[in-house]
């Protein structure tokens, strides 16, 4: 990360930089606590998370998220809201929207939901297709009824360019746009980032994947997210492992004294 001009080594400049940055992570630090996709479809509806290969009870989540948020004075918290359009490119019965590529390992008449295709583009483009979920102002896209709702936390909005998905908080899948994230991470001044949430294995997987490659200490709360696939719950946690971040138990994340 901090060879900025990718020559192999850290001169002096990208030392600098990367001290700067890292005495700040370790002297004072600023946390923030990331509350990723605890939405209703992911729960019990279209994208109900226990009906997967996993069978996780995406509601688990709920409480010791809330137990989080009444005992860690967290500096700053953000709750992403996956919010697409109904003419989303995930959704399957969009699939016939848009022209599939020669090489889509299935037609557009033989896909099903949770098969990958390859669009068309360009440049071509490989999609998860999903069930419809999380449509925009609709009750599956709406946050658990039970989750608490901290004053002055940031709602993070995701997924919303209907011709590409976003499994990442920070970035959309192609990195056309970043969400309000990074800037408010930034203004914020935020050095460590709590994650957690569903899925453990897309999106909470991916944004974890993208705060360790900015340089951001993370945490993956491990009793707080619940995923789609358990061989890919476990690539996630090597690769969080792999790539210097941390994952916990909830009741390892201690108020400060
Ligand atoms: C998600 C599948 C599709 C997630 C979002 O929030 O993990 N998964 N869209
Ligand atoms: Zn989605």
């Amino acid at each position: 990360v901090f060879d900025t001009n990718g020559d192999g080594f850290i001169d002096k400049e990208e030392f600098t930089f990367c001290w700067n940055h890292w005495i700040k992570v370790i002297v004072r630090p600023v946390s923030a606590f990331l509350i990723v996709d605890v939405q209703n479809d992911f729960i019990s509806g279209t994208l109900n998370i226990s009906k997967c290969n996993a069978q996780q009870d995406g509601s688990e989540v709920v409480e010791p998220i809330n137990h989080l948020l009444d005992t860690v004075p967290f500096d700053c918290v953000f709750y992403s809201l996956d919010w697409h359009p109904p003419d989303h490119v995930s959704f399957i019965d969009n699939v016939h929207m848009r022209e599939l590529h020669p090489s889509s390992p299935v037609s557009a008449d033989r896909a099903a939901a949770y098969d990958t295709v390859i669009f068309a583009g360009p440049p071509p483009m490989r999609q998860r297709l999903w069930p419809r979920h999380c449509v925009q102002d609709t009750w599956g896209a709406e946050l658990h009824n039970d989750l608490k709702i901290v004053e002055g936390a940031t709602k993070v909005y995701k997924g919303t360019n209907p011709e590409v998905d976003s499994y990442s908080v920070f970035w959309d899948n192609k990195k056309l746009t970043d969400t309000s994230l990074s800037t408010q991470l930034r203004l914020r001044g935020a050095t460590d980032i709590y994650i957690c949430g569903l899925a453990y294995d897309v999106c909470v997987g991916a944004t974890i994947a993208d705060a360790l490659a900015i340089g951001y200490r993370a945490v993956l709360v491990e009793d707080a997210s619940r995923g789609v696939d358990l061989a890919d719950i476990e690539k996630t946690k090597a690769t969080i492992v792999n790539n210097n971040g941390v994952i916990v138990r909830s009741d390892e994340v201690l108020p400060m004294v």
